[in-house]
């Protein structure tokens, strides 16, 4: 679409006003003309080409337009008959810059509030502005309105018309039209038809598909003289006071986003909402950057007036809080997992006559780029380390679920499922010793050993960007323990768990059935100081892991050990159990807790699994671990296709339940 600007006129009755420029460069706010006003709300909606005829002061007017350096391409056509023509003969001078084209018809001289424009720009079919709110004007344009269209415009008609305005959008078929009769008056070889309204080319268009588009008491209004001017900057600075509102969980700002803010500064004052980092990890990636540096960002762009958290995905206790005039989004949430939130915002909106804005959505290759800059980082060791941590105080509560293969590690990554205007998704991931013997075919003993465990985290690593903790079983003999933890360290491993344990070890959910023994306390301690002394970061964490409930101790065996691992230097205590009651994990956790309220506390809910993580988190959880379940629900999947195909001669129904093949192949993104 190209606009077409008319600024050809001498303005002669804006007085000493004119005497230098023309009209169109008149101040409307202090560093803000007409035709500045104008440009920029234009390429703020993506316009990018115009026509603007010029007349009077015509060098005056390109220098200006050009050192606003917006991004428009502006072609300048001068009328240089401009005293003794009308705009229907600039539009002629422009006829070869505006053939075939949608056309944005404005005068130059006319001043509208940003959200007129939108329905303009929104029209469907051919519109020109209206309003059926204000008196009919005694010698300005009136349009005559017969069944729903445009029939007339001009100063004359008063029968079935409304006050109307020169801001058009005109598709091409209609524009066609009218561009001809322009042509055809100014080729009449009469200089009366070049000296009259355009509208008069227009009037005599039959079947014309113009329709009324009515702006009601919002500005729309032309500036002819020193009166006008007054009213219009009092009216331009009462829109400055509202507010709109945008959301931004981003921690990068690209083209899209300052494409968005200046557009949004168009309607008044901008308030920014920035999620914080624990609204962003639900339903995004972890943010590169922590709230306050985020939010620091957004108040240094210029023209921002107040920056706010929010809390949540949903908008609602900001928007009651602040009340803005409008909201601005991009149009990609009415589908997908935002709809919910979109739908929530509207409503809150309608209660109180705010207003929804949508944009196109920029989606561009730059942000792509971006986020494909960002998922790389988060992948890198030092990133990835930091991030369980973080994620615990950030959160107070965090989830991982079992990996044991780049395939099991992209459904941890990936899973997310919408809850109440959110998402859910884990946090983290686990390396179980047990499911990733089992993926090996060989019993939980420590027998696979630690070269090929550090493989599978390196192929679960190699596809996600998750923090990954570490199933440590014993964690071997100490002089082995201290290479263990700065391999792990080194590859990126958030955090590494150590039962208690020595001999040889069996999977705790035996229980007393196995031979178990567990360790003395000052040589398992002095194991967990060997692996902290062996640690080169702050953010790796050693956890240890209780077995006392497990092998039936008792909870003061339980409680003096958690006690006297941290004071070793543990950064997170596990405590087991294989009760399906959750009472004497919860009884652990809240006696601990009583003396300690900063250590980490890590649950394996195999065996209680009927506890919620809210209830686990009122009792002071920080990490809560589904150690095995992806094993457990694809194992008997496995085995019963495998039976179906025998016990059938071929594979035709056990298809019922797989993935189609057409599927499979697409489940695994080529790019993470
Ligand atoms: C594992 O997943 O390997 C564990 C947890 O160690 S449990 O199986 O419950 O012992
Ligand atoms: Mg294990």
């Amino acid at each position: 679409m190209k606009a077409l600007i008319l600024n050809s006129g001498l303005g002669s009755r804006m007085g000493t006003l004119t005497a230098k420029h023309p009209k169109c460069m008149t101040e409307i706010a202090p560093g803000e003309t007409i035709v500045s006003r104008q440009l920029a709300l234009l390429s703020e909606r993506g316009i990018r080409e115009v026509v603007m005829t010029t007349g009077a002061f015509s060098d005056v007017l390109e220098s200006y337009c050009r050192g606003l350096e917006l991004p428009l391409h502006i072609t300048f056509v001068k009328n240089s008959l401009y005293a003794e023509t009308n705009y229907i003969y600039s539009i002629y001078c422009a006829r070869d810059a505006l053939m075939h084209e949608e056309i944005l018809l404005m005068h130059g001289d006319l001043v509208f509030d940003s959200t007129v424009l939108d329905d303009v720009l929104a029209a469907e079919n051919s519109c020109m502005t209206v309003s059926s709110a204000l008196p009919l004007p005694d010698k300005d344009f009136k349009a005559v309105i017969e069944n729903g269209l445009v029939q007339k415009v001009g100063v004359a008609f008063f029968d079935h018309a409304l006050s109307a305005q020169p801001l058009y959008h005109l598709k091409q078929a209609e524009w066609g039209k009218w561009l001809s009769g322009i042509v055809a008056y100014c080729e009449s070889g009469d200089p009366a038809n070049r000296k009259c309204y355009a509208e008069h080319a227009l009037n005599e268009i039959p079947d014309k598909q113009i329709a009324p588009l009515d702006f009601g008491e919002r500005l729309c209004a032309e500036i002819d003289n020193a009166d006008d001017l007054a009213a219009v900057s009092e009216r331009l600075s009462a829109l400055r006071e509202r507010t709109v509102y945008l959301c931004f969980s981003t921690d990068m700002i690209h083209s899209g986003h300052i494409a968005l803010i200046r557009r949004a500064k168009s309607y008044g004052r901008l308030l920014i909402g920035v999620l914080t980092d624990e609204a962003v990890v639900t339903y995004k990636r972890f943010p590169l950057m922590p709230f306050p540096e985020r939010k620091a960002m957004f108040e240094a762009i210029a023209g921002v007036w107040k920056v706010v958290a929010q809390d949540t995905l949903s908008y609602r206790a900001n928007l009651e809080a602040y009340r803005p005039d409008f909201v601005l989004h991009g149009d990609d949430w009415r589908t997908g997992v935002q709809q919910q939130i979109r739908a929530e915002v509207i409503s809150v909106l309608n209660g109180y006559g705010g207003r929804l804005i949508e944009t196109p959505y920029a989606n561009d290759d730059a942000y792509r780029e971006l986020e494909k800059r960002a998922r790389a980082e988060m992948s890198m060791p030092d990133f990835r380390r930091a991030r369980l941590k973080k994620a615990i105080a950030m959160k107070g509560l965090v989830t991982a679920l079992e990996a044991h293969s780049g395939l099991t590690g992209l459904i941890a990554e990936k899973t997310a499922v919408s809850e109440n205007s959110g998402l859910r998704q884990f946090d983290a991931m686990w390396v179980s010793s047990l499911c990733d013997s089992t993926a090996k075919g060989k019993p939980d003993i420590e027998l696979v050993d630690m070269t090929s465990r550090f493989r599978t985290i390196d192929e679960i690593m190699d596809v996600t960007t998750k923090p990954v903790i570490f199933d440590g079983d014993t964690g071997g003999l100490t002089e082995h323990f201290v290479h263990t933890v700065r391999t792990l360290e080194r590859m990126g491993v958030s955090m590494v768990v150590i039962e208690d344990k020595t001999g040889l070890k069996k999977n705790s959910l035996f229980g007393t059935e196995a031979t178990q023994t567990q360790a003395e306390i000052p040589d398992f301690c002095a194991k967990i100081r060997a692996g902290k002394n062996a640690q080169k970061t702050d953010a790796f964490m050693i956890c240890a892991r209780i077995e006392s409930l497990i092998l039936e101790r008792g909870m003061e065996d339980a409680l003096n050990r958690a006690f006297a691992y941290t004071a070793a230097g543990a950064d997170a205590i596990m405590i087991h159990s294989r009760k399906s009651d959750p009472a004497e994990i919860l009884t652990f956790a809240d006696r601990f807790r009583a003396a300690d309220s900063v250590t980490p506390l890590v649950v394996v809910p195999t065996a209680f699994n009927a506890v919620t993580e809210e209830e686990l988190k009122a009792h002071g959880i920080n990490v809560v671990i589904y150690a095995n379940q992806l094993t457990r629900s694809s194992f008997p999947a496995m085995q019963k296709a495998a039976e179906l195909i025998l016990t059938h001669h071929r594979a035709k129904e056990c298809d019922a339940f797989c993935m189609p093949f057409q599927q499979i192949i697409r489940l695994i993104p080529e790019d993470i």
